[in-house]
């Protein structure tokens, strides 16, 4: 591993944990009905943690087909990235329970979407870039599913500022992973490993601990509401 790929698993799992503390102490002053969003985000910068930690420490990556993949990052999104989802639909119903369906058929997808991913970076050329073309229509129906049905249940029942806000944060910042995922190692290698690395913990950063930091502050603003 180079020391500039070593240096950004570092970073990473220093930053996750900062996070935690960070949500922790937001957490206790969320109004009861509203922990749940901070049990949400600690969850997430969490189980980040413990991937990079992993990937610092040598434990997140294997070597097949000739690359070396880190797979930590897969363990890492497959867990986070549902409950990212989970967090934004927080704000589409009054409870969970009334997009019970919905929830479930959009953290379906985005499962999909990310074991994909991985089988994708676990192949060689030309098959990673057929799993990607399959990785991104489940990312479509992610976003078709965030843009459309969900977004109505926001404006009928939940809280249509802060989802929007949110779910545009969201898709701003997913959209770059395929894009990276893409012209990095797992496919043309355009990029070197090294810029690879500092985009996606950027990302992870942004995407965990900033959407999070978003989130908690518009529970305690109390735009969000569980009955
Ligand atoms: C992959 C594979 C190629 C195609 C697509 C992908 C999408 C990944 C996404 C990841 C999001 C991760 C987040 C992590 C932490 O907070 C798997 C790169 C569409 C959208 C938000």
């Amino acid at each position: 591993m180079s020391s500039g790929v070593q240096l950004s698993f570092t970073i990473g799992w220093i930053a996750m944990l900062l996070g935690g503390v960070l949500f922790w102490l937001a957490s206790r002053r969320l109004p009861q009905v509203e922990k749940r969003h901070g049990v949400a985000a600690m969850t997430i910068v969490f189980v980040a943690f413990a991937n990079y930690l992993a990937m610092a420490l040598g434990q997140g990556d294997l070597f097949f087909n000739g690359r070396t993949v880190y797979f930590a990052r897969y363990t890492d999104w497959v867990i986070t990235t549902p409950i990212l989802l989970t967090s934004l639909a927080m704000f589409a119903g009054n409870t969970l329970g009334r997009i019970a369906t919905l929830l479930a058929a959009l953290i379906a997808a985005d499962v999909y979407m990310i074991v994909t991913g991985l089988v994708g970076n676990l192949s060689v050329a030309p098959y990673n870039y057929y799993w990607w073309v399959i990785s991104m229509v489940a990312f479509f129906v992610v976003l078709g599913l965030i843009w459309g049905p969900l977004r109505r249940r926001a404006s009928e029942d939940g809280q249509i500022a802060p989802y929007s806000k949110l779910a545009g944060m969201l898709t701003a910042l997913w959209v770059c992973y395929p894009i990276v995922w893409l012209v990095g190692s797992s496919g043309a290698g355009m990029i070197s490993v090294d810029i690879e690395s500092w985009l996606y913990l950027v990302l992870d950063v942004t995407a965990k601990v900033g959407f999070g930091a978003v989130a908690l502050n518009a529970a305690r603003q109390g735009q969000s509401r569980a009955h």
